[in-house]
């Protein structure tokens, strides 16, 4: 199995991801800085849903001077696929029925990815309502599953599996009112087995155990880390001292 696949797959312990937006990388390098000074990063995930200036490439060769962990793209678009990543969370969209977003893209970064050589990373990533419109939804143009729904984001999630997805996404969506309730995720763990990466609107060392006891294993947390580093400090070494 390659490498970064094996460490999702190593199930020993809960994960966190730290998630860099290439477009406020510039003003929030203070904070990432600090927490990538910290033992508690597992993978750094790159990417947003717009891409104001041409800033992938350098970002990532910026972040890698100060860690070891894998530096995976979290593309909004196929403009964000630099060269120079670890891997690539390779995502289709199975929430929505956008084709564009189910394959569409994926055929057009297909040749580029295989040049770059990066280890892919293929992901069912499912958009669960967060209780506010978020960007995700907007320039998908798709309807998130309703946080009220676990029955379907469970069936969505075992079609990823089924269809050969080596990881799911629950996406509540960057700065979600509320993250993907442990409910939920529950429910999606007791119909998968491949790893479950969890993200979107979690501020709160709480919310994070919240989410790991229903059974997620890779925390991901953005617009708090810009925020307040300390407090996401605190979130991360948390997941990480989870037994
Ligand atoms: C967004 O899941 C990630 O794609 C992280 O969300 O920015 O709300 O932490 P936040």
């Amino acid at each position: 199995m390659p490498n970064i696949k094996q460490h999702f797959y190593d199930r020993s312990r809960k994960k966190f991801a730290l998630l860099i937006d290439p477009d406020t990388a510039r003003e929030s390098k203070q904070q990432w800085q600090r927490l990538l000074a910290t033992p508690y990063i597992d993978f750094v995930l790159v990417g947003g849903s717009l891409m104001l200036n041409n800033s992938m490439a350098s970002v990532i060769t910026e972040i890698k001077q100060y860690t070891q962990a894998p530096v995976l793209l979290f593309p909004g678009s196929t403009a964000q696929l630099a060269p120079n990543a670890d891997g690539i969370l390779l995502l289709s969209l199975l929430s929505g029925r956008n084709p564009e977003l189910l394959i569409g893209k994926q055929v057009e970064a297909a040749p580029l990815l295989k040049q770059s050589g990066m280890e892919i990373l293929s992901t069912a990533y499912l958009l669960i309502d967060g209780g506010t419109p978020t960007s995700v939804q907007y320039i998908s143009q798709t309807q998130p599953i309703p946080a009220n729904k676990p029955d379907i984001a469970a069936a969505t999630a075992l079609a990823g599996q089924q269809l050969g997805f080596s990881l799911v996404y629950l996406e509540a969506g960057s700065g979600a009112t509320h993250p993907v309730p442990p409910s939920l995720i529950a429910c999606v763990r007791s119909q998968v087995d491949i790893p479950l990466i969890v993200g979107g609107g979690i501020r709160t060392p709480q919310q994070a155990i919240d989410a790991l006891q229903a059974g997620a294993d890779v925390i991901v947390v953005g617009n708090a880390a810009e925020k307040d580093a300390n407090l996401v400090i605190n979130i991360a070494q948390t997941i990480k001292e989870y037994e």
